[in-house]
């Protein structure tokens, strides 16, 4: 008796912290509203009064911005973009996710642009479109169109405003309920070199400023390399922000396994030497809140999933043997069914499935408080910019009422605790 009556108890205060978490997340909902309403009247006030074109064509993109916020709060976005330096096989993750071969991925700098890629639950075939409209359609259309925008020549013209959108049904996705409701965003990112890092890391940081998970691409082969200690210095100096957000996940996806390492460290090793980076580049807190998934072989990954749904091309189906076999002579001799046993067992062994659980688990808790800390992010850009602009233009009155805007911003991003039993807090 006394049991049932401390169940019936400890229900109802779950009901209760539910109901306290909903109010709080009611009430930032309604204070972020506000906040972006004074931001709009606070720089139609400015601009309207003595208008020089320049500032209506500011105001113009500010509405259009403050449009789209008020647009993203109205629904549950979770965005996750891949970053790391060049060649850390970013793109050959991202296509094993979506079980084919699209986003362009080979051994020189491939990535020129960011690139969203949205699951739309249901879509039978991908759609590649931007701001104008509709590129290419279809996985031969896709990959054509994003293969003619890749490479090193266009490499540094790519600015965050290029808005690349790539449509598809991520197939690890299709069967989970909570991605019906939620829009699920990973994106490629332009890999970082030493030459171009400026630019590069622009795109890069603006993938981040929006996110609400990071993937970071460590390749086991490019281990404690100076490009790779550059980025992660150059993306905690320049906004040191973003990594410390608290209800920000970062994960970090130890790639290319199979090959060799330089400086020899050994696979019990990997992890700390990629903390101790971590930690010095981007803060304690990231050391040790980050979460570790490898290893991953996403390019054999993906060529077994081609294989074992008999969708792979001979030559995908030659680069697949050479790896797991070596020599194409003992390849001539597997049968059909053995063929696709291997295949699976290949797909097992690619760390594939544990980047998709992942994912997967991301979507399911993170699908119901998500929207505010999305909005968040982008509404902190805006007023950001903002006060860039209004530094530029001297408007010191503008400066500190943005200040304030956005020390609100903050206080109403504060994480709602939860004591509900659930698992919302990634
Ligand atoms: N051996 C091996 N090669 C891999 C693996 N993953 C990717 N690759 C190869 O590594 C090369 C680089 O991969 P990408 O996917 O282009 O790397 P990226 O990080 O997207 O590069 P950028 O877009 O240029 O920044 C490609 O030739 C891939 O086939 C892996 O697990 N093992
Ligand atoms: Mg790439």
């Amino acid at each position: 008796m006394a049991d049932m009556s401390r169940c019936a108890i400890s229900a109802q205060s779950r009901r209760t912290d539910r109901h306290q978490r909903h109010e709080a997340e009611r009430s930032q909902h309604k204070a972020l509203v506000e906040i972006i309403c004074k931001l709009r009247q606070l720089i139609a006030a400015e601009t309207e009064a003595d208008g020089p074109p320049d500032d209506a064509e500011l105001a113009r993109n500010f509405v259009k911005e403050t449009d789209n916020i008020f647009e993203h709060l109205k629904r549950s976005e979770l965005r996750c973009p891949v970053v790391g330096i060049t060649k850390a096989g970013k793109s050959a993750l991202l296509n094993g996710l979506l079980r084919a071969d699209l986003l362009p991925s080979t051994n020189v700098p491939a990535t020129s642009t960011c690139i969203r890629i949205r699951h739309t639950p249901g879509a039978t075939s991908p759609t590649l479109s931007d701001s104008d409209g509709i590129l290419a359609e279809d996985v031969p259309g896709v990959r054509h169109a994003l293969w003619s925008l890749s490479g090193y020549g266009s490499r540094g013209k790519s600015t965050p405003d290029d808005d690349l959108m790539l449509d598809v049904s991520f197939p690890f996705l299709e069967r989970t309920a909570p991605a019906q409701s939620l829009q699920f965003v990973l994106v490629d990112t332009p890999g970082v070199t030493e030459a171009d890092a400026a630019g590069l890391v622009q795109a890069t940081l603006a993938a981040l400023r929006e996110s609400d998970a990071v993937i970071l691409a460590c390749s086991y082969a490019q281990l404690q390399t100076r490009d790779e200690r550059q980025f992660l210095e150059r993306c905690g100096q320049t906004r040191a922000d973003i990594f410390r957000h608290p209800g920000r996940s970062f994960f970090c996806v130890v790639t290319k396994m199979d090959l060799k390492n330089r400086h020899g460290a050994d696979l019990s090793s990997v992890e700390r030497l990629i903390r101790d980076q971590l930690g010095c580049a981007l803060g304690e807190h990231i050391r040790q809140q980050s979460q570790f998934l490898w290893p991953v072989r996403a390019e054999l990954g993906l060529l077994a999933r081609l294989v074992a749904a008999g969708a792979a091309d001979e030559a995908q189906r030659a680069d697949y043997l050479k790896i797991v076999l070596g020599s194409q002579r003992v390849a001539r001799q597997v049968t059909a069914q053995a063929l696709c046993t291997l295949a699976n067992d290949s797909v097992e062994f690619s760390g594939l499935l544990g980047v998709e659980t992942m994912l997967r688990e991301r979507v399911a808790a993170r699908s119901a408080s998500i929207r505010h800390k999305a909005v968040h992010g982008r509404l902190m850009g805006l007023i950001d910019d903002a006060y860039d602009w209004a530094h530029t233009a001297r408007r010191p009155r503008l400066q500190k009422q943005l200040s304030r805007l956005l020390e609100a911003a903050n206080s109403a991003s504060e994480p709602i605790p939860d004591h509900s039993g659930g698992n919302e807090q990634a």
